[in-house]
């Protein structure tokens, strides 16, 4: 087993025992290649468990996640359906390690989409958008990680919640939002701040995901990435996106 094999067994186990570890390359020194590598090694450890590739999710497309997390790069990660937590339905705290949430939109492509593409060609392989919440879960201690381990760790990945699909007919370049934990509003932003408009989030994602061999398919997922900071989620709460004209999306989390 060369090392890169090892930190992707290493993240996978952490993963799925919701247990952290620690940081393996805290200075970046990794090449962005070689962490892409580990994480796709780590996802073909749970495709060999059953699970099913249906996506692809955005890191660090907004401002506000940029200067949270202190990294401005974009970055992506990729989806299976064990990540996927029925809207309004019950989580189990005990199944990450230290979770937050934030407030997304979500695409669901009709078409394939391969490398460079135009917002236009984008919009044309769009089935429906929905308002979302992704569960992100750092399995290093005390979510603090270098560029490289982030990408490595699936972009702290662990679970997304999908509101109801909506033609994507109208205008969702500015669409108000708020993040809400216990209905008491904890983030207001727009989609706007994903990179100006979330289509470029979309197009994006096709390219990283063709340059890395797995261009976007019909019936995939693409998430746009956060549109504000992150929150902290604990036992015991409800919560939920609101967004204008799209409506809302929420979980309950267990104690
Ligand atoms: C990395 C993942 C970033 C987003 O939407 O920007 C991300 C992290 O913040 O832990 O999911
Ligand atoms: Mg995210």
């Amino acid at each position: 087993m060369n090392h890169l094999t090892e930190y992707a067994s290493l993240l996978d186990k952490a993963a799925s025992n919701a247990k952290d570890v620690a940081q393996f390359d805290p200075e970046g020194r990794l090449s962005l290649d070689d962490a892409y590598e580990i994480q796709s090694q780590s996802i073909h450890l749970r495709l060999a468990r059953g699970e099913r590739r249906v996506g692809v999710k955005m890191g660090f497309t907004s401002r506000a996640k940029m200067i949270q997390m202190g990294l401005s790069d974009v970055i992506w990660g990729r989806l299976t359906s064990s990540m996927q937590i029925e809207e309004g339905s019950v989580v189990e705290f005990s199944r990450f390690v230290r979770p937050r949430v934030e407030p997304e939109i979500a695409f669901v492509l009709k078409h394939a989409l391969n490398g460079d593409v135009t917002g236009p060609q984008a919009l044309a392989a769009v089935e429906a958008i929905a308002p979302a919440l992704e569960i992100i879960d750092s399995r290093y201690r005390d979510f603090r990680f270098s560029l490289p381990e982030v990408i490595a760790d699936n972009a702290s990945s662990s679970g997304f919640v999908i509101g109801a699909w909506q033609r994507p007919s109208l205008d969702f370049s500015n669409l108000g939002l708020t993040l809400n934990l216990d209905g008491r509003v904890a983030q207001v932003g727009s989609t706007a701040a994903l990179l100006g408009h979330p289509l470029r989030s979309l197009v994006a994602a096709a390219r990283l995901s063709a340059a890395a061999g797995e261009p976007l398919q019909a019936g995939w997922i693409v998430m746009a990435g956060g549109a504000t900071s992150a929150e902290w989620i604990a036992p015991g709460q409800y919560v939920s996106v609101e967004m204008d004209q799209l409506g809302s999306a929420g979980f309950h989390v267990k104690g």
